[in-house]
């Protein structure tokens, strides 16, 4: 049994002493959920750090792809990206919607604008990409292309909270986008998500949605859900937010040490950063290629006999699972690049509290010192 294995991923805890304060609130004030004093405030104080209009909290982020999607009526089919954590297709599935799988972009790993518009039918509403890793799509032609046909865009945003990009936040792009705070992703709420939106209106429209259709006491104005999220992880969040810049910046370094020590090993590619961005730095995938003494499953394999336990995001691909791999839109010739990077991928650990000794120690492994 290896003792503290290094996982891809470990939340950031601020110091729990700062977290009590929070909580004799929440006991003092016996406001649980329901829109409460925590969950306003950290709508608000996200609005300000993000730059963005509106924020409107979610108990996940699958339920704000669910609301987004329903917010605004889409149906028929949506375009998406196959390369992706299996909520994002998850999220069309459950409203009855049919993903169509275009292809990715070999650099930046995002839905190709240039495949999207031969996928384009008379029932596509919609155009779902996702900012995999937290990289910017290609927003510019993607909303062009979406412009011409009359297509809604919601980017699934999970991975890229506190991304800018050209001066802007990444997230006010397209007609919604959502984010997630899993435990897993640079800001957490141990559990949470967020839709942002550009409107009070659409924000009203939402926060029905999440609130089982209640406009007030006695309206339901549409069959919504219940995805609130409650006081206590909008209290972790408000804390969070207080050293997540720390924790990004640590981050930042870590990316570095990586990219310095990996620079050269034959067979490994490492992804480049986006142009143009303030990043966040959330995963470090590598591209494990044929020039590698070992496979990338046997690299896996490697790293995992000694106590570090990397992820294959995005293996296999959501056109692989069975409830979608039927779609004509699923078949690997379709599909080709996604194919590549998905059997080639390895996200390396990437964590505020990760040591500098423990990037040396994951790079030297890499580096083919295995004893
Ligand atoms: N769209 C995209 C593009 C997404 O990536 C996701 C979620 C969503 C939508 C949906 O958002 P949410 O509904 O989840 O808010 C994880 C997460 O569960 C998932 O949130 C995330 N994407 C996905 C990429 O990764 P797993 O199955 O890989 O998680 P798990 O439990 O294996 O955790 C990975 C490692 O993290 C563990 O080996 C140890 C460490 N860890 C994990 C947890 C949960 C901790 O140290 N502490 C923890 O509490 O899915």
């Amino acid at each position: 049994m290896i003792q503290n294995p290094i996982y891809v991923t470990q939340p950031y805890m601020p110091p729990l002493e700062e977290f009590i304060p929070y909580l004799q609130q929440i006991w003092g004030s016996k406001i649980l959920t329901n829109n409460g004093p925590m969950h306003k405030n950290l709508e608000q104080e996200l609005v300000e750090y993000l730059n963005v209009p509106e924020v409107a909290l979610f108990a996940n982020g699958t339920l704000a792809l669910l609301t987004a999607l329903q917010v605004l009526r889409i149906s028929g089919e949506v375009i998406t990206t196959p390369f992706s954590f299996v909520a994002t297709a998850h999220s069309l599935f459950w409203h009855s919607i049919k993903p169509v799988f275009v292809d990715i972009d070999p650099q930046i790993f995002n839905l190709n604008p240039e495949k999207i518009e031969a996928a384009i039918t008379p029932r596509t509403t919609a155009i779902m990409p996702v900012h995999v890793y937290g990289k910017p799509c290609d927003v510019e032609n993607i909303q062009r292309i979406a412009d011409s046909y009359g297509l809604k865009v919601i980017y699934d945003a999970a991975h890229a909270f506190g991304v800018q990009y050209k001066g802007q936040s990444l997230l006010s792009h397209g007609d919604l986008s959502t984010l997630s705070f899993h435990a897993t992703k640079v800001f957490n709420t141990f559990e949470g998500g967020a839709i942002i939106c550009p409107n009070a209106k659409t924000k009203q429209q939402i926060n029905d949605l999440k609130n089982f259709g209640f406009h007030d006491e006695t309206t339901v104005v549409a069959p919504g859900i219940n995805a609130k999220m409650n006081e206590v992880q909008a209290a972790f969040g408000l804390l969070q937010l207080k050293h997540v810049d720390q924790a990004i910046a640590r981050r930042e370094e870590i990316d570095r040490l990586y990219r310095k020590e990996l620079e050269g090993i034959e067979g490994i590619t490492l992804p480049s950063l986006p142009e143009d961005t303030k990043y966040n730095y959330t995963y470090f995938p590598v591209l494990v290629e044929k020039e590698y003494p070992l496979t990338r499953d046997g690299l896996n394999n490697r790293l995992r006999e000694h106590g570090i336990i990397p992820r294959r995001y995005f293996y296999p691909l959501i056109s692989e699972f069975p409830m979608y791999r039927g779609l004509p839109s699923a078949t690997s010739q379709n599909l080709p690049v996604a194919h590549k990077v998905a059997e080639s991928v390895l996200c390396l650990p990437i964590y505020p509290a990760l040591a500098d000794e423990e990037v040396a120690k994951i790079a030297s492994l890499i580096q083919g010192n295995y004893t």
